[in-house]
Order: C-alpha cells, then structure tokens, then sequence
C-alpha cells in the first residue's frame, strides 16, 4: 500500500477574503452580484457547506469523492494520511450556487474517531460503508455515535447523515440484502436516508448528494423561521427540488 502524506489543500487567498461565516447558522456563504443577461440582474447567492465524508477505511470514501468531484475512478488504493477536501460546485439553482466542501478523512479512519475540530461547522455527512464487508456496516453505529456527539446544528440537533452503501457493483454481504431492514435501520440509527452507491460504476453518487444538499437548505429555512432577522440574507431555495434516488435508495 503506497502512502502519500497530505495535510492540508489550502484554500485559494481570494476564498479566505471572500467567505463568511454567517452569523446565525455558522455556515460559509457570500453574496455577489450577477448581472450576467442569462441569469438576469439581480443577487446571486453563493454557500459553503462544509460535508464530512467518514466510514472505515476501504470502504470507497476517497473513491466516491473522486467521482463526484473529478468524474474519475482508479482500482489502485492509495492512502492519503491527514485531512483532504475537494471542492464541487453545484448551479443549484439561477439565484444559487452551492459550494460543497466535502472533507475526506485520508487515512485517520484507522484510528477508529475523529477530533471534535475535524467535525467543526460540519453542516452534513455522509457515512459510507462496503457492502461486501458486513463488518464495515457494523461500524456504521459507532461513527454516527462520533459525529453526533462532536458536533451539532446551532440548535442541538444532529447534523442530517446520509448512509451510503458502496460498492454496489459487488456481491453483497449481510443487511444490505433487504432493503426493507435497511430502511428500518437507518430510521432506528438517525440517518436521513441510504443510497447504494459505486464509485467504479457512477451509481447514485449524485442523487444522494442532492438528497442531503436539499437536508441542509431545509435546515438552513428551519433556522431562518427561528430567526427573524436571519432573511437579511435573502436566500432562495428551491426547496421543491426533490432528490431524483433511484429504487436502489430510501428516505428514512
Ligand atoms: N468495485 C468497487 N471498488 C471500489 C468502489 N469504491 C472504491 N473501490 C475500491 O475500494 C478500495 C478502497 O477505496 P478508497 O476510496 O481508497 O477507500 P477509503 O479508504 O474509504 O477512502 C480501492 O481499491 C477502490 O478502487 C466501488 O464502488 N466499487
Ligand atoms: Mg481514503
């Protein structure tokens, strides 16, 4: 197994001057003005959400955040050491853009937790898991008990996790098999949903990305019914937008 040491992808100069956080939610996002004749003139609004991406190590965390990101797959394992995060950036609607900024955990999954400030200002997750290893999906449980318990939503709730089933491409092992216990099990463990997703294959990677983007801006309106002065803001949302999963998924 080659090792490759990488701390840190800095964020580019003119990220750090232009994001803020915001003051009520704790989420990245920046307004600019888009005068572009396509979008029309008017405000655009522009989000960072900081995603965690963790499970055990060789479940297909890196792979399905290189797929996602940079439409690649590659067979070779190659461990990253440190934290990693790659940038995606969604068109979500013509009055947003949403930035992703998915954190990839790089090789600390084998010390079985994380630091409170790797899950800092996280606003969603993803827990993945190899369907061909039951015992990844065992591990499943003690990383949503990490997450919940190292961080929250500003009002004490858990931040929205979506379970992702990897390697669907494969023979698969144990619970994966029904997905009605499935189903059942993400309800009992908190999730907000499951997708059985390939990296290799490009299978449901995008949908449940959408699934839990669409999670976090119903937060985001939760939160901004609490705060009346949160709609300086403006933000629109196409709340309507619903996850496009496919039968291979469930919203819990
Ligand atoms: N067949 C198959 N292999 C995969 C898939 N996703 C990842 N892998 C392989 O599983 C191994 C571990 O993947 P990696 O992304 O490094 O796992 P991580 O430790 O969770 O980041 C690599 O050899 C990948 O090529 C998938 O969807 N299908
Ligand atoms: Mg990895």
């Amino acid at each position: 197994m080659e090792m490759d040491l990488k701390f840190w992808q800095p964020i580019t100069f003119q990220e750090l001057t232009t994001w803020r956080i915001h003051p009520k939610s704790w989420k990245w996002c920046m307004s600019t003005h888009n005068s572009a004749p396509s979008a029309g003139v008017g405000e655009k609004r522009e989000h960072l959400y900081k995603i965690l991406v963790i499970g055990e190590l060789g479940a297909g965390k890196t792979s399905i955040i290189k797929r996602y990101v940079h439409q690649f797959f590659s067979q070779h394992y190659r461990a990253t050491i440190g934290v990693d995060f790659a940038l995606k950036v969604l068109n979500w609607d013509p009055h947003t853009i949403i930035r992703l900024q998915l954190w990839d955990i790089a090789g600390q999954e084998r010390f079985g937790n994380m630091t409170r400030v790797y899950y800092k200002e996280a606003v969603g997750a993803f827990i993945v898991f190899d369907v061909t290893r039951s015992a990844t999906l065992e591990a499943v449980v003690k990383w949503k008990q990490d997450l919940d318990s190292k961080v929250q939503l500003p009002d004490g709730s858990p931040i929205p996790c979506v379970l992702l089933a990897n390697k669907c491409d494969q023979q698969k092992e144990g619970l994966v098999n029904s997905p009605g216990k499935m189903d059942d099990y993400c309800k009992e463990k908190g999730f907000a949903g499951w997708f059985e997703t390939s990296a290799k294959e490009n299978i449901n990677i995008e949908e449940a990305a959408r699934f839990l983007v669409n999670k976090i801006l119903q937060n985001d309106q939760l939160m901004k019914g609490n705060g009346a002065q949160d709609q300086v803001d403006g933000e629109r949302f196409a709340l309507n937008q619903s996850p496009t999963s496919s039968k291979k998924s469930c919203s819990c």
